[in-house]
């Protein structure tokens, strides 16, 4: 991917500064120590880090959440507006008419919205593309729609085919929003844990349902042709196939609210951000080859500490290998909410290659951890990371 020389505008796009840092070259050396930096950190084994600035490259957006690119060598950005608009950025410009407006399908804003957006593996040859949003309803929805036959800058706002849903009442918190394809070609899709606080519908450790989940389907099948608003296939080999007391749905569990994950681009590996309740933030890691079935712990531990003990015990026992602890947690003094991030792969900052970015909502420090820091940041590495 190459996209250089964005800049982000002050306030509207102040959320996209965390993703851009992750899916792009974005950023330039600087002179000046006072901007956004990474250098407040450890240094790399390959050396200093770079004093990193970042700029704005687009205006006039409303609420921006997420950004990423087709795949299709098309040297354009798409840029999801929570209220319910796709936008693209090319040339250094947004163009004026949206991508897509599902507005009017949306509930929004707060943690609603349109909230994640990936193309298929293979969207320059079948134009297909998949949202993630809250209906009308609060309804978690993912949804394919393909690009118009005319233009490629707009897609066909009748080419709407349902996914996936999951009712998300009565709260409107928590609603997840993450769906990436991973190298296996499967989509994933995070799934909160249904809202609230502390998990009060005992979901997330609930096999049952899919809320507090990562989802993982095949969206190239159909394992339910008499059931219009279900349209993929499970694949074969996801951890709970075949087991009668869970949704095969199901890659992993144990989650609170997966509002953003990425896959490094080299390896494969998972990286999640999960918030926490009210005082531990974590980034969840998953070997590339996994094969699924982690349990991330939530609402029994908030990050690696006990949170709910119930039954009494399960603390112990998740804490002592029953669960997967994140490979990185902190508390709110130092940040607030996690968003997630990425993994820095580019050679622009051979400094930064490999290096986790992270953004923390709230507070404007970007961290970065490479796995050694993880290990600083968590003496003890348990053995289920391995
Ligand atoms: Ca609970
Ligand atoms: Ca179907
Ligand atoms: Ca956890």
């Amino acid at each position: 991917m190459k996209y250089l020389g964005l800049r982000l505008a002050t306030g509207a796009s102040f959320a996209l500064v965390g993703i851009f840092l992750g899916l792009l070259a974005t950023a330039k050396p600087l002179d000046d120590a006072t901007t956004p930096r990474f250098n407040d950190l450890i240094h790399h084994q390959n050396g200093p880090f770079p004093v990193i600035q970042i700029q704005p490259v687009a205006s006039g957006l409303t609420s921006p959440v997420t950004v990423t690119n087709a795949g299709d060598g098309g040297g354009r950005l798409f840029i999801i507006e929570q209220v319910g608009r796709i936008r693209i950025l090319a040339g250094g410009t947004v163009l004026p008419t949206p991508f897509l407006d599902i507005h009017e399908l949306v509930s929004c804003c707060s943690e609603q919205g349109l909230l994640g957006l990936a193309f298929h593996p293979d969207y320059a040859n079948n134009g297909f593309f998949y949202v993630y949003y809250t209906d009308v309803a609060g309804t978690l929805t993912i949804a394919r729609y393909s690009v118009s036959a005319g233009d490629p800058n707009v897609a066909d706002p009748d080419s709407h085919y349902p996914i996936l849903s999951q009712l998300h009442q009565p709260y409107t918190n928590h609603n997840g929003g993450q769906i990436a394809f991973g190298p296996d070609g499967y989509l994933y899709g995070g799934l909160g844990d249904g809202g609230a606080g502390g998990d009060p519908g005992e979901n997330a450790q609930n096999l049952q349902i899919w809320l507090g989940k990562v989802l993982r389907v095949d969206i190239n099948g159909d394992d339910f042709p008499g059931d219009p608003a279900r349209n993929y296939a499970v694949p074969p080999d996801n951890p709970f196939v075949g087991n009668p007391n869970a949704l095969e749905e199901i890659w992993a569990y144990g989650v609170r609210n997966p509002w953003r994950f990425s896959f490094d681009r080299m390896t494969g590996d998972l990286l999640m951000g999960d918030v926490g309740q009210g005082a531990w933030e974590e980034i969840d890691f998953q070997p590339a080859g996994s094969a699924g079935g982690q349990n991330y712990g939530w609402d029994v531990l908030e990050a690696m500490h006990c949170y709910e003990d119930d039954p009494p015990g399960s603390c112990d026992q998740f804490l002592n290998g029953g669960s997967t602890l994140p490979v990185l947690e902190y508390s709110h003094s130092l940040g607030c909410s996690v968003t997630g991030g990425y993994r820095y792969r580019s050679q622009l900052y051979p400094q930064l290659n490999g290096l986790f970015l992270r953004r923390l909502l709230l507070r404007t420090n970007l961290g970065r951890h490479t796995p050694r820091e993880w290990d600083m940041a968590k003496p003890t590495t348990p053995p289920n990371h391995a």
